[in-house]
């Protein structure tokens, strides 16, 4: 019988779905007393270490975890559950962790790189081991701030390695304690794979073929390819796959329909089986109507969940909301919901523009932004802004207060100049604020990704918008998504190249099948840029 730790901070839902997809069955802790009844112990962790050791002193978890612990018992630690073991964590100075495996968590601290560490990784695996028995060399997810250190007071405790800027422990274990930093759940067939392995009690300890291979050389951070999927209801009411042109989704003409390219939920699962490193739904008409009433939505977030074992990001109508009754709820119940439905991570679009537009108008920020209140409680890597520009031409920089570049794409009237305008309710109405601002005060206010749609692009085929993606880019150190505009491989070797960015989205493309994803990251490969296989 498997027991899972769930000490309520954050979203484990997709770890549920992956145990029980594997044919597992679960009992919850719900007592102290419960932590040395367990046979097998899995511990995920998400958000902040400090508010995790907080929540297991509460519930009176941390002496009887660390009887189990110190008694060797079957015990899979995940992400947060890693580092928890170690003694503290620069997250949460002074904070004392459950002090197993000596050493510190520090913050990831080159430069060069975003933080988190969010996407695909490889890892280095260093001896046999019941969990990579058959590890074939395939990347994991992961995502974090932090990491654990290697050091010699560490070594007996080191099974895999992860270089991110430098080398991290991405996998600890002796005798059957075991903790990974990236999430399996998340991770495809090669983390349920792993999974399995726990969760049977496997205690076979083997190195395969491509464990030893991987310990050659240097693990590789893949570039993202994320499928889309905007998602509305048909005049029918019927919820449906849709795809803007220039975010106009009706067909052409005198009472267009909806364009219906499609059912959620199967869509997702062909492009999870397809390859899809991450899949992202948009409710976009959520912004007018109260997403907590939408519940075919949240339906298929939860089926979507239990057969999609990469990361899921929702967004659409994440903000504070009264309802026909005069109920108030906030953004944060938005986002509550969309979690327990099975969401990784949400993304929050004009709530954002008008939540930096009271930033700048106030002079300071006050804790109280949809942003600020969810990354507090389910971690900065939780929240992604979605913005929705067009590019408003300028005869020259003097002409407007924003950042402007320079375009090879002049305006209408020849105009040589551009900045970005943010807007909000899916491209319907413009705000005095552009991408740089909106970027920068974001990620000052705990966003932990940015996703860049482009309207001018989006649905055209004519490949991203170089100049958008760049001006975003250099703007934030925390990732960033090129969206908007893919019409063929070549158009996603381009963006990676040109901006560096961590992330490549697409949907028209993929709904059409006429590019396969399995073809982006072919050519990818063939241009020499890092992708999961
Ligand atoms: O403003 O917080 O309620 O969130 C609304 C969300 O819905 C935002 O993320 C916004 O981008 C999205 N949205 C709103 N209206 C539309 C629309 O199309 N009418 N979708 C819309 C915007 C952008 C991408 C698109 C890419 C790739 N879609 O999701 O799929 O542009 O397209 P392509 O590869 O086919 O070119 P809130």
């Amino acid at each position: 019988m498997i027991s899972l730790l769930d000490y309520g901070a954050g979203n484990v839902r997709s770890l549920r779905n992956a145990i029980q997809a594997l044919g597992f069955e679960l009992t919850e802790i719900e007592h102290p007393s419960d932590i040395l009844k367990a046979e097998r112990l899995i511990f995920p962790g998400v958000g902040a270490f400090g508010a995790a050791m907080e929540r297991l002193h509460q519930l009176g978890y941390v002496e009887p975890l660390k009887e189990y612990l110190a008694a060797g018992r079957p015990f899979l630690g995940i992400c947060i559950g890693l580092q928890t073991l170690f003694e503290g964590s620069e997250e949460s100075p002074g904070v004392a962790g459950l002090g197993l495996i000596p050493g510190l968590i520090r913050r990831f601290d080159d430069p060069s790189l975003s933080v988190p560490h969010m996407g695909w990784n490889g890892v280095r695996v260093e001896r046999p081991s019941p969990l990579f028995a058959d590890y074939g060399g395939e990347k994991f997810y992961f995502v974090h701030s932090y990491r654990a250190e290697p050091d010699a007071r560490n070594a007996d405790w080191r099974l895999a390695t992860t270089d991110y800027g430098q080398p991290f422990l991405s996998a600890v274990s002796r005798g059957r304690v075991a903790a990974v930093q990236f999430h399996p759940e998340k991770s495809g067939a090669a983390g349920l794979r792993l999974l399995r392995h726990f969760l049977a009690g496997e205690e076979q300890a083997d190195l395969s073929p491509a464990a030893l291979a991987s310990a050659a050389g240097p693990t590789r951070f893949a570039k993202r390819i994320i499928a889309c999927l905007d998602v509305r209801a048909n005049d029918q009411g019927d919820l449906v796959v849709t795809k803007g042109d220039q975010y106009d989704v009706r067909d052409k003409g005198e009472g267009g329909a909806v364009r219906n390219l499609g059912k959620p939920v199967e869509l997702a699962q062909r492009y999870y089986e397809e390859g899809a490193d991450e899949v992202t739904f948009l409710n976009i008409t959520a912004f007018r109507d109260f997403p907590l009433d939408d519940q075919p939505m949240m339906e298929v977030l939860r089926r979507t969940s239990e057969r999609v074992f990469v990361p899921l990001t929702i967004g659409g109508g994440i903000r504070a909301f009264t309802d026909g009754e005069g109920r108030h709820y906030g953004a944060l119940d938005v986002a509550h919901a969309y979690f327990r439905s099975g969401a990784d991570k949400v993304s929050i679009g004009s709530d954002a523009v008008e939540t930096v537009l009271g930033v700048l108008a106030r002079g300071g920020k006050d804790g109280g932004s949809s942003i600020e209140q969810i990354a507090r409680v389910y971690g900065n890597q939780a929240v992604v802004i979605s913005i929705d520009p067009r590019r408003v031409y300028v005869d020259s920089p003097a002409a407007t207060r924003h950042a402007t570049v320079e375009t090879a794409t002049p305006g209408p009237h020849g105009e040589r100049f551009c900045w970005f305008q943010c807007t909000v309710k899916g491209g319907r109405e413009g705000r005095d604020l552009d991408v740089v601002e909106l970027a920068r005060c974001c990620e000052d206010l705990g966003a932990g990704e940015i996703l860049v749609n482009s309207i001018d692009r989006d649905g055209s085929k004519a490949g991203f918008d170089l100049e958008l993606i760049q001006s975003v880019r250099a703007a934030v150190r925390i990732p960033v998504i090129a969206s908007s505009g893919a019409g063929r491989v070549e158009h996603f070797s381009e963006v990676f190249a040109a901006t560096g960015v961590e992330a490549a989205l697409a949907a028209g493309i993929f709904h059409r099948r006429e590019v396969p994803i399995a073809a982006v990251k072919t050519h990818l490969r063939g241009r020499g840029i890092e992708t999961r296989a």
